[in-house]
């Protein structure tokens, strides 16, 4: 029987696992399915990303190279391109992207893709595992979806759902470290779940339902898209109001209990707060419920770039320039501190209104040596006091460590800070989002005339 011969293997790890998509979530639970002593296949449709796992090389900020190096010696861990090794899998676990469309709906392209060859392997006696961040009930339909007469949920195969909760950049927690919620679509999709994971993470949380889980990892991210935007929407109300947020924000974080501090951005980037929360919205529209936090909390982070750009356009005004034909540099282009990826990155948004605005617009990213934008190559520039003397405006746009912001304060004649990175720093020439010295606490003169752009579409 499917059920017993699937604990059985999983018990003595004899259980053969295949890891759908390895990227930053997918790779690392490789390793560790693999370092956990299960024969564990890393499969892929990115020929670049297999060709380097199989040289032992990692394109992951959070996996090193030996790692890699090291579980492909042990013989456990199999990069792969070719998805028939399915049909030898007893665990398959989908780790590939929930991106949105256009329009802001869930694009479900690449879980449909992974179902459909999953679909042309099935075999009875086999666990799938959803870890790719999606709306409640998708794991139910996906089981519906592979279901037939020889392939029958709750007794060839069961299903699970385990929220993959990586944290990119953290030094902290890691995928084996990190609690793992696990809810099955039956009772035994849960048991079987739990087993597997419980020999790979240090703490299982098991909940009562796929629904359940999908909803928990919806929770984790719209609590943190929400408050964000909340903490964003405070620093355009203390910029009127003559009130440093940051100074807020740090004495509120005093408070032993009931608060949990959030930093006010240039907007939010990366593969899920801008993203998650509408996979949550969209399917509770099909419920005729229609919420209004997720989609304020949206347009309040998503105006942040042009936010910025206002007060940019303002901090050269005060020195009787325009953006256009100014010299302005950014300052980190990845999506937050201390990684190279600079998907869905404000900071990159930023960078883009400014080109628009007819600004000669350069970069320096000790993370993001080189990128290219809508066709256009851009090379990260080196911070020399020449260089920093030159620039009519910097934006700190994002907070690594490791920037030589001491010479920045001192070498460039005008900053924009939006990350607080130069809170020990005095200087006329330093303005900081959140907070617009003024000299009265007197309601400011209405801001200068908006900066308008052409309305052309803004990269993809
Ligand atoms: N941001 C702010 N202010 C804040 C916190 C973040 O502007 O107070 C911005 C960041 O600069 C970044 C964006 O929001 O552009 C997202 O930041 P993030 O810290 O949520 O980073 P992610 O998306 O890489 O990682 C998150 C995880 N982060 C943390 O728990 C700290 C977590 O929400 C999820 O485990 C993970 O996404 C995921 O995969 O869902």
């Amino acid at each position: 029987m499917a059920l017993s011969k699937l604990h059985g293997l999983i018990a003595e790890r004899k259980a053969r696992v295949v890891v759908m998509g390895q990227g930053y979530v997918g790779l690392p639970l490789a390793l560790c399915v693999a370092k956990s002593g299960f024969e564990t296949c890393g499969y892929d449709v990115d020929p670049h990303k297999i060709t380097q796992l199989r040289q032992g090389k990692s394109y992951i900020t959070d996996v090193s190279d030996a790692e890699v190096a090291e579980c492909l010696e042990t013989g456990n861990f199999l990069p792969t391109l070719d998805p028939s090794v399915l049909a030898e899998a007893d665990v398959v676990a989908v780790c590939v992207p929930t991106p949105l469309s256009k329009s802001k709906d869930p694009d479900m392209s690449y879980i449909h893709d992974a179902v459909s060859k999953i679909k042309e392997y099935a075999h009875p006696g086999m666990l799938l595992i959803l870890e790719s961040t999606t709306y409640p009930g998708t794991t139910d339909e996906i089981c519906d979806q592979l279901s037939s007469p020889t392939f029958i949920h709750g007794k060839d195969f069961f299903a699970c759902f385990s929220p993959e909760r990586v944290d990119p950049g953290n030094p902290i927690f890691q995928t084996q470290n990190t609690p793992k919620v696990i809810g099955g679509t039956t009772d035994e999709g849960s048991q079987l779940g739990e087993a597997f994971y419980s020999h790979i993470m240090s703490e299982v949380v098991p909940v009562s339902s796929a629904r359940v889980a999908e909803m928990v990892k919806l929770l984790e991210n719209t609590f943190r898209a929400v408050n964000i935007g909340l903490v964003n929407e405070l620093a355009l109300m203390s910029e009127r109001m003559n009130i440093d947020i940051w100074e807020v924000i740090r004495a509120a974080s005093t408070k032993p209990f009931g608060f949990m501090p959030f930093y006010p951005g240039p907007g939010i980037g990366g593969h899920c707060i801008p993203l998650d929360p509408h996979y949550l919205a969209w399917k509770a529209r099909s419920f005729d419920f229609h919420n209004k936090f997720i989609e304020l909390a949206s347009d309040i982070n998503g105006n942040m770039p042009r936010h910025v750009v206002q007060r940019a356009a303002e901090a050269l005004n005060d020195v009787s320039k325009s953006i256009r034909g100014s010299r302005v540099l950014i300052l980190g282009i990845a999506y937050k501190k201390n990684i190279a990826d600079y998907r869905e990155s404000p900071g990159l948004e930023v960078m883009r209104l400014i080109d628009r605005a007819g600004a000669d617009v350069m970069y320096h990213d000790p993370f993001v040596p080189a990128f290219d934008d809508m066709s256009k190559p851009y090379s990260s520039v080196e911070l020399t006091d020449s260089l920093l003397k030159s620039i009519d405006l910097v934006i700190i746009t994002t907070n690594h460590d490791g920037v030589d912001y001491e010479r920045v304060a001192k070498s460039a004649p005008r900053i924009l800070d939006t990350r607080n990175v130069l809170s020990t720093f005095a200087g006329d020439h330093i303005q900081r989002l959140g907070y617009r010295r003024s000299d009265s606490d007197e309601p400011e003169a209405p801001a200068m005339a908006v900066v308008e752009f052409p309305a052309v579409q803004v990269g993809s």
